[in-house]
């Protein structure tokens, strides 16, 4: 029989542990939601929603939060890159809710839902900001733009191998419009995201928002929440336009009234970033973020992501203020 010291016990779990506290801790001690993860420059950075700041009733926050980390490990909270007065159109209590940040041709594009009817674009020289309205009006506008659904609201920016960015958007229909090259003008019109295939048994399984569109090989994956509460499952396509057929589940429901997600690939390692109710004191209006590795089946398949069943009582990693 092999016998190990404490010590080498110990050294065992400190080298193991980094590890398994992937998908089970949040990010950051603040409340926060609905985040869109991204690498630049060999960073991580999470542009979220602030739960911390808003009545604790609802989702009425004013600004964006952004954490970044260099390891995945230990995060830093860089204050809010964004609020709804940098748009002078907007009202200034307007909602900020899920937001999305594109890089392109040395900039940064902070496409920012307010007030539940319209996206602002900023833009930015670093990921951090200063942000500024890119336009003097909104990108999606509902009391000016056609078929933009009941809510233009949780953008999802996609930009294919060809160069050509898409925006997708909406609450119970899926929206898709394609930008300009400067990534701050919608080029044609805006028109529903078709997708087919849904299981007739269960009629819980349909669109509700959280659109997000990442491709593998010559595969797009479209994920989505399916509602309130959701869970998040995805659709597959040969092209960003669809139409998308419905293929399974990501990650189930939570124990709150909304689940959000964003899938990055870097170092080619997949991460499934989402918020869930992870810290004392939480709630639907008041959510974590973390993420958690999503792997594929042989076939292209994605595997259901299980969280922690005790995910609430893990503990909360290290933060440095920003
Ligand atoms: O954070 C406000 C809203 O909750 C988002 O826009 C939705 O995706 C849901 O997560």
């Amino acid at each position: 029989m092999i016998k190990f010291g404490l010590s080498s016990v110990f050294l065992a779990l400190a080298l193991v542990a980094p590890t398994a506290a992937f998908g089970q801790q949040p990010i950051t001690n603040r409340f926060s939601a609905d985040p869109s993860p991204h690498v630049f420059d060999g960073e991580y950075y999470v542009y979220a929603t602030d739960d911390a700041s808003n009545s604790g009733r609802y989702w009425d926050s004013t600004a964006w939060r952004l954490y970044a980390s260099k390891d995945m490990r230990t995060w830093v909270d860089k204050g809010a890159p964004l609020d709804v007065t940098v748009f002078k159109w907007a009202r200034p209590d307007a909602k900020a809710w899920a937001p999305e940040v594109a890089y392109r041709h040395g900039k940064y594009f902070f496409y920012a839902p307010v007030g539940g009817d319209k996206i602002g674009v900023a833009v930015a020289d670093r990921p951090e900001g200063p942000f500024h309205d890119a336009r003097s009006d909104a990108l999606v506008d509902k009391s000016r733009d056609a078929n933009v659904g009941a809510e233009p609201i949780d953008p999802a920016v996609f930009i294919d191998k060809d160069g050509q960015a898409y925006l997708f958007f909406g609450t119970r229909m899926p929206k898709i419009v394609k930008l300009r090259p400067d990534m701050v003008t919608l080029d044609g019109p805006i028109r529903d995201l078709a997708i087919e295939g849904f299981p007739q048994d269960d009629p819980k399984k349909k669109y509700g928002e959280a659109p997000f569109l990442h491709a593998r090989g010559g595969t797009y994956y479209f994920s989505f929440s399916t509602g309130w509460p959701g869970q998040i499952v995805y659709a597959t396509s040969t092209s960003p336009m669809g139409p998308f057929r419905y293929q399974g589940l990501i990650l189930d429901y939570l124990s709150i009234s909304t689940n959000h997600q964003a899938i990055i690939e870097h170092g080619g390692n997949t991460w499934l970033f989402y918020h869930d109710n992870l810290l004392p004191g939480g709630g639907s209006e008041r959510r974590s973020i973390t993420f958690a590795p999503l792997r594929y089946n042989p076939d292209g398949s994605i595997q259901e992501v299980k969280r922690p069943a005790k995910a609430v009582e893990h503990p909360v990693l290290p933060i440095s203020g920003g």
